[in-house]
């Protein structure tokens, strides 16, 4: 077994090297080598002060997130937090300096460990942060108490409730390192643990007072925050508690500051929101992995690529690569289709300028590396084309075609098609392996998601480099297979289909939403189809009737057609399911909706009641959850917790509710087969449970294991 914690000396500094792979997160037995090796250096004669520092690419990235898992009552959170914020006291304690020497990240408890040590280094591109709320829970090793004695109120607040880790600069300013490295950061925090020994200096940080010597003004920083967050965490209850728990280093010892951030983490770390927001961590994290693409296949280095249609999806995917410093050619038909395509995209970053999201500089720089053209010249060059033309089989057979001929041997061909069937362009190219699908998602510059489409032939390396892409284009990909709609959008049209038949059986356009949002969704289905275009949608059905397709099995609901021939296509027409004053984005409610609703719940032979708030969701995630099924025992996602990063990422359903299929696995499989049949029984067969649902229920399972 290789040691934890190894244990140098130079000049009489010691070199902790905390070495456990892949992060160094503190693990069992970490955080005792790292204290059991603190005690050996005070009791090392020919030693004068230490250095602790990370083996690898970072220092401690935190806690092991595995084993939060494992604590399933308040007793046991209490308890291993007790013994952590010992250990850091005992650290502390230590009678010679210690440096913490930060190179990656100090993220949660790696810099609460790092604040325990008397000094901190950092070099110069590493940060630090206390991201413990995206994962549902609140510092638990005395971050809550140590970080506003090193920073103040404000920024402690910001990390410990937004989880954003702050840059070595601004963590200088701010006071939580001492100082930034130069080219050497082990040389360094040497010179500067030696300095510190030869001035006999150690710092406690919990000794420090000045930053929280005025209680009533971080008192009411802890008030501000509150009323902010009211506005802004969508439910989310760590970011509130970890403002309790800061407010506690004002009003309060260290000592019961410190058991305060105790108990109340203890209550985040046996919640929902917790074991919802570590399941999406790992989920997100094994979405990179297919079974059958090994972890060395080799990946297509990507230095140039090439997007094919200019209009808002081709626009917004040459924005995503250009944005990672990838030169794109941007093609379309003529020039004008072209320039149409760059002036939008201009316009796009000039609003990013104007929002102080990018400088003047930065744009041009990122404009430059984008190329019109209405020829394939170059194309012999790009590493990888995207195609975004109109969803057109037989002009997708002719582009892929072309490109087949064009591009070089190693050029991977990749379509943004949400639609269709990519073995059948696949095999037009005449390289059906190099072919697949790059699903992206409205605005594609904006949002993560990337579904990743494998054809029947395409090529384990052409999977490989996919996801290199995904991750480079800093996006979540997810590998899926080629079923008509593929995952996400083929579980949106049940979400959507029961939405449809809710509003004809009762419930208002503005309800429906409301109790969507108020179960964490960004936007409610209707106030999402008038951001996205009713026009849009109507244009889909026509191509599906036009292929002989609908969506979703089920009732299909006329309402939206009856919109679309109203004129009303959403924001973009003031009208749409809300109306819309001149300038405004206000959704207004539009009782007019409810009367088409009813015209076509009368003919359909519904009978309007009251729906209630519970009933909306409880059907749409049902629906959800039974197609998401269907998508897994088809074998088109490789696991429950790869639909669960699709629908997260790319409809932003709450990541703290983890997903529809982890969400499915709370309320429990019975209670969703049992609200299956009743549904069936009120409303019609075609409300048919998936077989895959009907038996982990009866095995007493969840998706999820
Ligand atoms: C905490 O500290 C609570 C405390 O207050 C005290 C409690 C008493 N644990 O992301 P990557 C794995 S809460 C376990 O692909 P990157 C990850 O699963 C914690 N495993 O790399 C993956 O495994 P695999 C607060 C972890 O370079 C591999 O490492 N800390 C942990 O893109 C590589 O990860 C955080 O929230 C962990 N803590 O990014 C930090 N971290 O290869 C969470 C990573 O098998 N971590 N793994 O799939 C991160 O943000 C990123 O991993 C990091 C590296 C920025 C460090």
């Amino acid at each position: 077994m290789p040691e934890l914690v190894r244990y140098d000396v130079r000049d009489r500094v010691a070199i902790l090297t905390v070495d456990n792979p892949p992060v160094n997160a503190l693990g069992p037995g970490v955080l005792e080598a790292i204290e059991a090796a603190v005690a050996r250096v005070c009791a090392d004669p020919g030693v004068d002060a230490m250095v602790l520092i990370g083996a690898g690419s970072t220092f401690i990235a935190g806690a092991d997130i595995r084993i939060f898992g494992t604590l399933k009552t308040r007793e046991q959170s209490l308890a291993r937090s007790e013994g952590t914020h010992a250990r850091l006291l005992r650290i502390e304690e230590a009678t010679k300096p210690v440096v913490a020497a930060i190179h990656g990240n100090a993220l949660g408890g790696g810099l609460e460990v790092a604040m325990a040590c008397h000094y901190r280094v950092i070099a110069p591109d590493a940060s630090v942060g206390q991201p413990e709320v995206t994962l549902g829970i609140i510092p638990g090793a005395g971050g809550t108490q140590r970080l506003p004695r090193l920073c103040g109120a404000d920024l402690a607040i910001e990390m410990c409730t937004g989880g954003k880790p702050v840059p070595a600069a601004r963590a200088l300013s701010a006071g939580i390192v001492d100082l930034v490295a130069g080219a050497n950061l082990l040389d360094d925090a040497v010179a500067f643990a030696r300095a510190k020994a030869a001035a006999g200096e150690t710092r406690k940080t919990r000794a420090l007072v000045e930053k929280i010597a005025d209680r009533s003004a971080g008192v009411a920083a802890c008030a501000a925050a509150r009323t902010t967050l009211a506005k802004t965490s969508r439910g989310l209850q760590a970011p509130l508690k970890a403002v309790d728990a800061i407010e506690a280093a004002f009003t309060l010892d260290f000592a019961a500051g410190s058991a305060r951030e105790r108990d109340l983490f203890a209550g985040c770390v046996t919640s929902t929101e917790c074991r919802a927001l570590v399941h999406m961590f790992f989920a997100e994290r094994e979405a990179a992995k297919v079974p059958d693409v090994p972890k060395d296949t080799p990946v297509t280095p990507i230095v140039r690529a090439a997007v094919i249609g200019a209009g808002t999806m081709g626009g917004g995917i040459a924005m995503a690569y250009a944005n990672v410093g990838i030169p794109v050619l941007l093609k379309d038909v003529d020039d004008g289709a072209v320039q149409r395509g760059l002036a939008t995209i201009r316009r796009n970053y000039e609003s990013s300028v104007a929002k102080g999201r990018m400088t003047s500089e930065a744009l041009q720089r990122t404009l430059a590396l984008i190329t019109p053209t209405t020829t394939y010249d170059g194309f012999e060059d790009v590493d990888i084309v995207v195609e975004a033309a109109f969803e057109d089989m037989a002009l997708k057979r002719v582009i892929f075609a072309d490109l087949g001929r064009i591009t070089k041997a190693s050029c991977i061909l990749a379509s943004n098609t949400s639609s269709l069937d990519i073995d059948e362009f696949a095999r037009a190219s005449g390289r059906p392996g190099q072919v697949i699908g790059h699903h992206f998602f409205s605005p594609a510059n904006v949002m993560k998601l990337l579904e990743i489409v494998r054809g029947r032939e395409t090529s384990r390396e052409t999977i490989a480099t996919s996801l290199a892409v995904a991750k480079r284009l800093g996006k979540v990909g997810v590998v899926v297979g080629n079923c008509f709609a593929f995952v996400a959008n083929r579980m949106l049209a049940y979400y959507m289909r029961e939405a449809l038949l809710l509003l004809e059986e009762g419930a208002t356009v503005p309800q429906i939403d409301g109790a969507l949002t108020a179960f964490g969704m960004p936007v409610g289905p209707f106030g999402m189809q008038d951001i996205a275009g009713i026009d849009v949608g109507w244009r889909i059905r026509q191509f599906l009737k036009s292929i002989g397709k609908t969506r979703a099995e089920g009732p299909q609901s006329a309402v939206p057609d009856r919109l679309y021939e109203m004129g009303r296509y959403g924001q973009k027409t003031g009208a749409g399911w809300y109306r819309y004053e001149p300038g405004s984005r206000e959704r207004i409610h539009d009782p007019l909706v409810d009367q088409i609703a009813a015209e076509e719940a009368a003919k359909r032979g519904v009978t309007r009641r009251q729906v209630d708030d519970d009933e909306i969701v409880a059907r749409i995630m049902t629906a959800l959850t039974n197609e998401g099924a269907r998508v897994l025992e088809e074998g088109y996602a490789t696991r429950a917790s790869d639909i669960d990063v699709v629908y997260c990422h790319g409809f932003g359903y709450p990541r703290h509710v983890g997903g529809p299929m982890f969400y499915a696995d709370t309320v429990g499989l019975p209670t969703v087969l049992a609200r299956i049949k009743e549904y069936r029984e009120r409303h019609g067969n075609y409300w048919k449970p998936a077989g895959l649902l009907e038996k982990l229920a009866a095995e007493g399972r969840g998706f999820n294991g």
